[in-house]
């Protein structure tokens, strides 16, 4: 009976060590922090929303970021929210964002914002946001928006 318990422990173990993953999660770095990190609550049907926070480099070397992903929606870009000739407010994306060392970036309201696009579930209890910011030469970040209603 001893035995057989052991045996049961050493299987449950191993599958354990089996099960754990192999891909390492993105890496929190002290090169670069999101502070203040939000999402705007979605109105239910909605698909879309924007995410801010101010984004720091507080490393050393300048750093380019490559592109933004989500696990929750289906594209995440860089806008900026610009005034035309005719005074009408509209979005453009930014392709190429490059922090220098000490270099802060503001998202905001009617400013630059991170838009997030066809998010694949309606999970309405979600409380946040996961980004994944992928650098040219640095290991990509994973950040937490919180969701806010406003
Ligand atoms: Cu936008």
């Amino acid at each position: 009976m001893k035995n057989l318990i052991l045996t049961a422990l050493f299987i449950s173990v191993s599958m354990l060590l089996a099960c754990q993953p192999k891909v390492e999660a993105p890496i929190e770095r002290q090169t670069f922090v999101v502070e203040n990190a939000w999402v705007r609550a979605m109105p239910p049907g909605r698909r879309m929303t924007a995410a801010y926070g101010e984004l720091k480099n507080v490393g050393t070397v300048e750093l380019r970021v490559n592109k933004f992903s989500s696990p929750q929606f289906s594209s995440v870009s860089l806008h900026e929210t610009i005034l035309d000739s005719s005074g009408m407010s509209h979005m453009q994306e930014i392709h190429e964002l490059i922090l220098q060392p000490g270099e802060i970036v503001i998202l905001e309201p009617g400013g630059k914002h991170l838009m997030l696009m066809g998010m694949r579930d309606n999970k309405t209890e979600t409380s946040s946001a996961a980004v994944i910011i992928k650098f040219e030469f640095e290991d990509p970040v994973s950040v937490e928006f919180s969701l806010r209603n406003l």
